[in-house]
């Protein structure tokens, strides 16, 4: 088999298209990029302003009500740039890995084919429509907004959809019609690669290695590695033969013969003492390189062959009902692991543009910020290999969700596409490691117990996608891999599917209608969403508007309510901002500390819950959300109070019935244990109460201490706070709200040198933060969100290739904290 890229020489050009669609794209035939789509295309070739700059995203949606097409030229014969003839008796394909989304493949004027559904892969036989020279491909990519709402209308008018807009009626990236954090930029395209495929004789079309470790808990026993390699076959019509499939793991090898007809085959391969693959912090991420290859019987030199790299470990899902309902925990190699989580969404509303590069940047920032579990919600993508690999690399645990979120869906009529694109997705993902759940859907199960879903009637609106189908195909494709019904969803509909006591639970309250102290009202076993709104950096903000325009501001605030519940939120912490620059940080002060009190809360609760996902780590575009990321890749706040929320030992001070006990959470293997001193300080230093007490927590355990009361309880709650302190672990009591403190006004001195900013408080100082990225979008700092009594100290690092004024940043809005 050869693969050669189809990735050069195409053009984008406009089919038909609503009276919008300005003249200059009317008439052009523009250079295209594959993999891609038309809005970057139109970027690149300068017909439209950038979309997520000002408010050119509402003057774009004539290109989601357009036909486009796409062509390219290829040749066919022995003169070929491409190198090479067709010999005779060769099958020609056609492959693409993603298609999105309603589209009509040609070759030379022939039509070869037809697709409505970006997440699935294609190919088509085109050897009989091949000339020798020039060949030309096209695609034709029909409005996907018209094709939804035909649909819909063809289905008995709207079902109930986020956003009121009709996702539900095509298999198409949902947050591409707008979502409650991201634009309305419907996009059309060849957005994965393409290639020709030659071949004669037979082809590997899949393997799905399904690996197992055995033996595990032996004790004293070795593990044995088992991987059974599913490997689907076609052959080339009237080719029949024997074959023989041979796969290769770790120096073992092992060979099946298959007979003249049968176009499947399973080879197993048994590996002693396999290094263990682990999610980070718990132990390294060893990879194996497993190969397939593909002979015909008795004749030398392959047909084919098929690489990837696999990890053995072992994984099961605890669900075991116990006397306080149902855990849902991971457990690796035998291991119980708390998911130090977040959500992931598409990186880019075009996700084309989302390299290896971009996925090693971002999922690097998640694990420097002790995160070990990635969520890949369900309103975006089957996310991508290079994802995959990355999170196997990282030693990050992945699951996927099925691609259902927050709508009815028909099942009559998506049920064979649902079908063929999640068996297509299971095997493409089965050699992950790091994979280690496939999830139903998003709140669709949620929605049709407590969301008006009225408009359903008495249509089907998605039960047996969830809980027949998709169920159905996981145990029969990928037995391995836990499935679940649905986030939130509590292991049977006769439960309420967010029954805290039970399976995943999302914690919405906070955010939507009360203050984030009410996280502590809570005890899920497993919260697999929960967030709190801050801005993005003003780096970003100010690259995408204009930040003195307030117009401008209100539209990238996409929540419903999302202006009011923002400053809610602040208003019960912090006195009213006085300007632009103050809001600014107090909200993303804000959302660090909500993201940081509620995970510190279910932390503490280990093991009665054992995992939380943050909603959200990362933005498709820059705009105010959930983020801990922003969409130009910037850390805000939340991220550093992430990192803190999430490292491996933590200490917290968490209320009692009565009272204030601290808590220590030890994820790591080794016993933490020491002398726990808790104080009392005033703010202006002085120690007011204080005591010590041996403790030790064992690994992956918790233990409390109760604060004393003579200690705990603070004779003024305006002018005092709780300090306590375990070995480099550290956690810190306010006893009222900021507007209720009587803060110092910060004073403070400031040493740069070149790398670094130190700060000595001579005052408290709460919640330092040093913002480089408003002196260079390229500038990181090490730290933030600090808080120092008089006579402390910080040093903040900064990497930069620019040098950075050091008279800026001494100063607001540079240096800045709660009390400046
Ligand atoms: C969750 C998600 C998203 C949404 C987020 C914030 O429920 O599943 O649908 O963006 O809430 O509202």
């Amino acid at each position: 088999m050869t693969i050669e890229y189809l990735h050069e020489g195409w053009t984008l050009s406009l089919v038909d298209g609503p009276d919008d669609v300005p003249i200059e794209v009317r008439n052009a035939r523009v250079p295209a990029t594959v993999p891609g789509c038309v809005h970057t295309d139109l970027l690149a070739a300068g017909l439209i302003p950038d979309p997520y700059l000002d408010d050119n995203e509402h003057r774009l949606h004539w290109i989601g009500w357009s036909d486009w097409e796409y062509s390219t030229e290829f040749p066919a014969d022995v003169s070929s740039p491409l190198g090479r003839a067709i010999a005779a008796g060769e099958r020609v394909d056609v492959a693409f890995d993603g298609l999105d989304t309603i589209a009509t493949v040609a070759v030379n004027g022939v039509e070869v084919g037809r697709t409505v559904n970006m997440h699935r892969r294609y190919r088509f036989d085109i050897t009989s429509l091949l000339r020798d020279g020039a060949n030309t491909l096209s695609v034709r990519f029909s409005s996907a907004e018209r094709y939804a709402l035909a649909e819909q209308e063809r289905l008995g008018g709207p079902y109930p959809c986020a956003e009121g807009r009709p996702y539900s009626y095509i298999r198409k990236m949902a947050c591409n019609f707008k979502w409650d954090w991201g634009p309305d930029l419907l996009t059309a395209g060849i957005w994965r690669a393409a290639s020709l495929q030659t071949w004669s004789g037979a082809r590997i079309a899949e393997v799905r290695p399904l690996v197992t470790v055995e033996n595990l808990d032996d004790v004293g026993g070795a593990a044995v590695g088992k991987v059974v390699a599913h490997v689907d076959i076609e052959r080339q019509t009237g080719s029949e033969g024997a074959l023989v499939v041979t796969a290769e793991v770790a120096g073992v090898t092992s060979t099946v013969t298959v007979g003249a007809t049968e176009t499947s085959a399973s080879v197993e391969l048994t590996v002693d003492s396999p290094e263990l693959w682990w999610p980070h912090g718990y132990g390294e991420q060893p990879l194996y390189e497993l190969t397939v290859s593909l002979e015909p019987a008795g004749l030398r030199g392959a047909y084919d062959s098929w690489h990837r790299r696999i990890g053995f470990r072992s994984l099961r899902l605890d669900t075991a009902p116990d006397a306080a309902g149902a855990p849902f925990t991971f457990v690796v190699n035998g291991r119980p692991v708390f998911a130090k989580g977040v959500n992931w969404i598409p990186d880019d509303c075009f996700p084309s543009r989302i390299d290896h590069a971009r996925y090693l940047e971002r999922l690097t920032q998640a694990r420097q910020a002790n995160v070990n579990l990635v969520r890949v919600w369900g309103g975006g993508i089957f996310e991508s290999d290079d994802f995959y690999d990355v999170c196997d690399e990282l030693g990050i645990l992945a699951w996927q969700d099925f691609l259902f979120a927050c709508a009815a869906y028909n099942e009559e009529t998506l049920t064979p596409e649902v079908d063929a694109e999640a068996r297509d997705n299971i095997a493409r993902l089965s050699p992950h490691p790091s994979l280690v759940l496939w999830n139903g859907n998003n709140e669709t199960i949620w929605g049709w117990v407590d969301g008006d879903w009225s408009a359903v009637g008495d249509r089907s609106w998605g039960e047996g996608f969830y809980l027949e189908l998709l169920p159905r195909i996981a145990a029969e494709l990928d037995p391995t891999r836990p499935y679940w019904g649905g986030s939130p969803y509590s292991g049977s509909m006769d439960l309420h599917p967010n029954d805290e006591r039970y399976g995943l639970t999302h914690v919405w309250d906070v955010w939507n209608d009360v203050d984030y102290p009410v996280y502590r009202e809570h005890r899920p076993r497993f919260v697999s969403e929960f967030g709190f709104q801050g801005p993005p950096t003003m780096a970003t903000l100010s690259r995408a508007i204009d930040v003195a325009d307030p117009a401008a501001l209100r539209n990238r605030q996409r929540a419903q309510n999302g202006e009011r519940k923002l400053s809610t939120g602040l208003s019960a912490h912090f006195r009213p901002p006085d300007d632009l620059d103050d809001w600014h940080f107090l909200a993303q002060v804000n959302q660090a500390r909500a993201l940081r009190l509620g995970i510190e809360h279910f932390r503490s609760l280990r093991p009665h819950c054992m995992g939380t996902i943050w909603w959200q780590l990362n933005d498709c575009w820059p705009v105010n959300s959930w983020a801990c990321i922003d969409g130009d890749g910037q850390r805000k706040p939340a991220w550093y109070a992430l990192q803190a929320a999430y490292a491996p030992r933590l200490l917290t001070i968490q209320p009692a019935t009565t009272g204030l006990r601290v808590v220590a959470v030890n994820e790591t293997d080794e016993s933490w244990s020491g002398e726990l001193v808790v104080e009392r300080l005033r703010f202006d230093g002085d120690i007011l109460a204080t005591t010590r007490t041996g403790i030790n927590c064992n690994a992956y355990e918790t233990v409390e201490a109760s604060v004393a009361d003579f200690v705990a309880s603070p004779i003024d709650p305006t002018s005092e706070l709780l300090r306590a302190r375990l070995g480099d672990s550290e956690a810190t009591w306010f006893y009222a709200r900021d507007f209720e403190l009587t803060y110092p006004k910060a004073k403070y001195e400031v040493e740069v040198t070149s790398g670094s900013v130190e700060v000595t408080a001579r005052t408290l100082l709460r919640d330092v933060c040093l913002f480089v990225d408003r002196l260079s979008p390229n500038a990181f700092v090490d730290r933030a969100l600090v808080t120092l009594l008089p006579g402390e100290q910080v040093r903040f690092g900064i990497t930069c290739d620019d040098r950075l004024p050091a008279e800026q940043l001494v100063r607001a809005p540079v240096l800045r904290c709660v009390n400046d």
